[in-house]
């Protein structure tokens, strides 16, 4: 059988344009910052972000672990939202690489605003930790693929550079977040010292993330990621899918994001289907089942050749990317239908 998988945009295969770009990459041994498609993603990069520099990773959760290290010292505190992928599903390595604690703030939809972060801000007393830095995520996997407003961004930017303390920005599904208001990459990264993002997600890459910054801290990031095993040789032939993603694979998110919002519209239509249609807004969808328990729903759907995830607690996601065809939604949503009612 053929599965329509909806797991994730994690799971999406090379084209065949994708591929044949790969092969025709011109590589050398990047420890030695010699491979010339490596470099010319990372400066594609950097100037997308606007920053100075741009490191390619093995992953996202790489990107953030280094920036959470170039940013703080042993001992500091991160300020994260509660449902934030850093605190759920990093495998706790702050406290392992950085020797830091992450301090979650609860959001609203994943959002946190700077009057909720405002009191979690340490004094300078002597025996508290010290705030070094906030993790922002957009957008938010968590809450559904939640975009963060503007003028939240705007406040929190502010607010870090009121406290001197340093922002990062998650920005895995980045691209997904700029095709939906129209705001760019290069505008988002501009209120954060650093921002990480994915290739591998609904860029459609199998593999690789970037981490973008000041000259400097790309530089103590390169030192970090050769010390973690993350310096990778001819690695051109990743970074060419790099390139190519860029290129070809941004203008069609929102195809990705228009096909979840009409999923969500009919399976919300089923019995004991329950989708919070605010957090609707790019491609994942996170829902519930009150008739089917969630485990016998995920089961029943895989055996008519559906897969989904589990989302967090009582919850059930579905992500859409490159891989999924009009006929694959509407065979997806029939079998919903037939498994639910
Ligand atoms: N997210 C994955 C899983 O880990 C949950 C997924 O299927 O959505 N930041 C965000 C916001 C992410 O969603 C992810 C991956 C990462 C970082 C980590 O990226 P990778 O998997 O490349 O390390």
């Amino acid at each position: 059988m053929t599965f329509i998988d909806l797991r994730s945009d994690t799971g999406t295969r090379p084209s065949k344009a994708m591929l044949e770009a790969m092969m025709d990459a011109r590589v050398g041994d990047d420890v030695f910052e010699e491979d010339e498609t490596v470099n010319l993603l990372q400066e594609k990069c950097a100037a997308i972000t606007g920053k100075e520099d741009a490191l390619f990773v093995t992953s996202g959760v790489m990107g953030n672990q280094l920036a959470i290290k170039c940013h703080t010292l042993p001992g500091d505190e991160v300020i994260v939202e509660s449902e934030s992928h850093i605190l759920n599903y990093e495998t706790g390595s702050p406290a392992v690489i950085s020797n830091v604690q992450l301090l979650p703030v609860r959001g609203d939809m994943g959002i946190i605003r700077s009057e909720d972060i405002r009191k979690y801000v340490r004094t300078s007393e002597y025996y508290f930790p010290v705030t070094r830095l906030i993790c922002v995520e957009n957008t938010h996997n968590r809450a559904g693929g939640v975009i963060q407003p503007f003028e939240v961004i705007k406040d929190i930017s502010d607010f870090g550079e009121r406290n001197r303390i340093k922002l990062h920005l998650d920005g895995a599904r980045i691209f997904n977040a700029q095709a939906e208001t129209g705001i760019s990459v290069k505008e988002y990264a501009g209120y954060f010292d650093s921002i990480t993002f994915c290739f591998s997600k609904g860029l459609g890459c199998p593999v690789g993330s970037i981490l973008c910054g000041s000259k400097e801290f790309i530089e103590m990031a390169r030192k970090w990621r050769k010390i973690l095993g993350g310096g990778m040789r001819q690695v051109g032939i990743l970074a060419a899918a790099g390139i190519y993603a860029l290129d070809n694979n941004v203008d069609r998110l929102k195809d990705d994001h228009r096909k979840a919002k009409y999923f969500a519209e009919q399976i919300s239509k089923l019995d004991g289907i329950k989708v919070d249609m605010r957090s609707v807004q790019t491609n994942i969808l996170i829902f519930s089942s009150s008739k089917i328990p969630k485990n016998d729903l995920i089961n029943k759907l895989k055996e008519k050749g559906v897969i989904i995830s589990s989302g967090s607690y009582d919850n059930l996601r579905v992500v859409f990317h490159l891989d999924v065809s009009e006929d694959d939604m509407n065979r997806a949503i029939e079998i919903f239908r037939t498994t639910v009612n």
